[in-house]
């Protein structure tokens, strides 16, 4: 009998309405039950967003350094915990070990980044345009946070968005991915040990369709942010209507290969962006353009790394599974959808015939740009090579998609480097790097298709979740008239009144 776990609600363990529960399940061995999770119905998102709001107000007032410590307290927790969650990361979502450890340490990062932002929350300070006056800037949270989780970094986005929420003094719901539910109750479980006050966070399981548009839509939630597919993104953009929205909604990232590049190390860049995590980062490099002169080479060093990597349990093996049935027959359908369309296949290709969701590390050659493969997501261990013969046209297929996250450019010619950092239609380009493995620190998020144009994490990530209010403080001691009582003005009616007394 698998373990049964409950909707945190209000700081408590509470059972869904439906009476109804869902399985997560071990996508490198679908029998292996981590337990059954809520298939919660809109009435007890209703429920949570009641909770939220009633701890709102204290936890808004609370001294953001005294939020700081809570948080601090968390990321201590969660690096005592490391181990135990780095491999639950890897069971009940299937990325590498070593990925699933990075995982909860990209949650550390962030709780550290948090605690230490508790002490900033920085506003500005400015001049007037009128005397006895003070201008300044402070930040406010924006109230109750609707927070809609992937599965692909199970404890690494819930802890971005949960963290920047909290310290900003939000409270918040958490909808986590039906794929990842048991990640985000160990992640939760953490916040209410280090002493977030109950209520602050509640945690609801349960369909996206089913619970999106009661979190979404509720006029209480003032906050959303979302990382997901982009149809679903548009989806949470139309219904959220006025309220502050922030998006990540995927990419099509693309590393250029020079001719002059280090090859070495752009197979290297190359490996770990397109298989590291199963090619399921949003961040993940689907395409490599590649300089014509280098091709050859490139594809032969390639396939002579990708031969070495074993595909199986992330525990042991170097490539984990896909996160379930549906992702695998996804990557299938693209793979006859590129040969349909002309693309040579270099290596890969098929499901690999074990229990899990296994598929061969899949690259194409010779692809066009306008190829489906070449342009639309696929989420999973799929590369495709597009020849180029020039920089700019290398530059120009980058840019040629709806999609702009993350890019990566191998060069050993400065000129070239920075032209690309300015040239190419990202949120992120790493120069001699691959396009995956951005720091916490950093706003993260992308242009075009990739979302709305907000950034989460770094600094940007406090903008995201607070609102900036602006205080005047006028210590004149008499009503002062912006844009009237100019000097100009003043100097004006002196000159007005000097006239008038020369007529008398
Ligand atoms: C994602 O796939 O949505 O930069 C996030 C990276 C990770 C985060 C990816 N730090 O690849």
């Amino acid at each position: 009998m698998a373990q049964a776990y409950l909707n945190y609600i209000g700081g408590q363990w509470v059972p869904s309405s439906s009476g109804q529960t869902f399985e997560s399940r071990n996508p490198a061995n679908p029998a292996d039950s981590l337990g059954s999770f809520q298939k919660s119905t809109p009435k007890d998102m209703k429920e949570a967003i009641d909770a939220a709001e009633r701890a709102y107000p204290d936890w808004s007032r609370m001294p953001p350094p005294k939020r700081g410590e809570i948080l601090l307290k968390a990321a201590e927790l969660l690096r005592q915990n490391k181990h135990r969650l780095g491999q639950l990361v890897t069971r009940e979502m299937g990325k590498q070990i070593k990925e699933g450890l990075g995982d909860v340490q990209e949650a550390i990062d962030i709780a550290e980044y948090v605690a230490g932002e508790g002490r900033r929350l920085y506003g500005h300070t400015t001049t007037s345009e009128l005397p006895d006056k003070f201008c300044m800037t402070i930040r406010r949270p924006v109230g109750i946070a609707g927070l809609i989780t992937p599965w692909n970094f199970p404890i690494a986005i819930p802890a971005w968005k949960l963290l920047m929420a909290l310290i900003c003094g939000n409270s918040v719901v958490l909808k986590p991915s039906s794929d990842t539910p048991l990640c985000a109750i160990e992640l939760v479980k953490i916040l209410d040990q280090a002493g977030v006050p109950k209520g602050v966070v509640n945690l609801v399981a349960g369909s996206g369709s089913e619970l999106g548009d009661a979190l979404v839509m509720d006029p209480r939630v003032r906050v959303v942010s979302f990382t997901g597919s982009k149809a679903v993104a548009e989806h949470v953009i139309r219904s959220a209507g006025l309220k502050k929205v922030g998006i990540e909604s995927g990419g099509k990232n693309a590393i250029i290969v020079m001719d002059d590049a280090d090859l070495l190390l752009a197979v290297d860049g190359v490996v770990w962006g397109a298989f590291g995590t199963t090619g399921q980062r949003c961040t993940a490099c689907s395409r490599v353009i590649i300089h014509q002169k280098v091709q050859k080479a490139f594809e032969k060093m390639l396939l002579d790394r990708l031969r070495k990597l074993k595909v199986g349990d992330g525990m042991a093996c170097d490539v984990g599974p896909l996160v379930n049935q549906q992702a695998l027959d996804k990557v299938a359908k693209y793979v006859e959808i590129g040969k349909s369309q002309g693309a040579k296949l270099l290596c890969g290709g098929r499901p690999i015939k074990k229990a899990g969701y296994f598929f061969e590390l899949t690259v194409f050659t010779n692809v066009k740009p306008s190829m489906r493969i070449a342009q639309e997501e696929i989420f999973g261990p799929v590369l495709s090579i597009i020849p180029v013969v020039s920089f700019e046209e290398a530059v120009r297929v980058c840019n040629n998609t709806e999609y702009g996250l993350s890019s990566a450019i191998y060069t050993a010619d400065i000129n070239k480097a920075f032209k690309a950092m300015e040239h190419i239609e990202t949120g992120i380009t790493y120069l001699n790097s691959s396009t995956i493995g951005a720091e916490v620190h950093l706003p993260f998020g992308g242009v075009k298709g990739t979302g709305n144009g907000t950034r989460e994490a770094g600094i940007e990530g406090i903008h995201e979740f607070s609102e900036t209010k602006t205080v005047y403080v006028d210590y004149s001691g008499k009503l002062q008239k912006a844009q009237i009582d100019t000097v100009e003005a003043k100097r004006m009616a002196g000159h007005a009144g000097s006239k008038k007394r020369v007529k008398r």
